[in-house]
């Protein structure tokens, strides 16, 4: 029996991409390196410290900087993603994400969220969704970033249901590649995902009917 969706937060529920684009473009731009939107897009799901890893490596200057120095190029994308942040409200949520989550709960399924964000809480009181999820996942207990399944295994764990009686939503690779290693079923937002076992193209067609219906017990 299908007991609980878990869900991505950034993609999925809202679109934050081009607020962490822009931060993560200025700091770049401040350490000589240039990315545009392709680049950022392989920077979906992936957790500050290893995207902040991956821009230092496409500039070539993996080695510029010492540990204390990417902490601060961190720490100062994060104030900029935080101050951008302001700009969110309610009307920011995904289409069809509240009547989703409103259907899931009337069939006595269980919600959950696997966001690698550790600014997840403060997003989802931006979006008045911060009591939508049965539960959510805590970014800073996870050691490794999706691909590695933890972050959803975490989720299943909190709801007390095994990753087999689950899906989880994603619209980034290694959010696929998590879950799919979690051993739960996968839906992909989104084009260009591999190995989702269901696709879709965007969250207009993220309906309970849909889940419920793409559900084999
Ligand atoms: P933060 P998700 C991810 O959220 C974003 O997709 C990714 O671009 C970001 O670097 C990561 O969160 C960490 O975010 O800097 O706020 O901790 O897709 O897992 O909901
Ligand atoms: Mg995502």
């Amino acid at each position: 029996n299908l007991k609980a969706v878990i869900f991505d937060l950034d993609g999925v529920i809202t679109d934050t991409a081009h607020l962490h684009f822009r931060a993560w473009r200025t700091v770049a731009g401040e350490a000589g390196i240039d990315i545009d939107e392709t680049f950022n897009a392989g920077l979906k799901g992936i957790s500050r410290m290893e995207s902040l890893r991956r821009i230092l490596c496409h500039g070539g200057k993996e080695n510029a900087f010492d540990n204390e120095q990417q902490q601060a190029l961190a720490q100062r994308k994060n104030t900029l993603y935080v101050q951008s942040l302001a700009s969110l409200t309610r009307d920011a949520l995904l289409p069809g994400i509240r009547q989703l989550l409103h259907d899931i709960r009337l069939a006595n399924v269980k919600t959950g969220l696997a966001s690698v964000s550790l600014n997840a809480p403060r997003i989802l009181s931006a979006l008045d969704m911060g009591a939508a999820f049965d539960f959510c996942a805590d970014a800073a207990q996870i050691a490794r970033s999706k691909p590695d399944p933890a972050i959803f295994l975490a989720a299943c764990q909190g709801l007390g249901v095994r990753p087999q009686e689950a899906i989880g939503i994603e619209d980034a690779q290694a959010g696929i590649d998590a879950i799919n290693a979690a051993g739960m079923l996968s839906v992909g937002i989104g084009d260009d995902l591999r190995h989702a076992d269901l696709q879709l193209s965007s969250t207009t067609e993220l309906t309970w009917r849909c889940l419920s219906g793409f559900w084999v017990d």
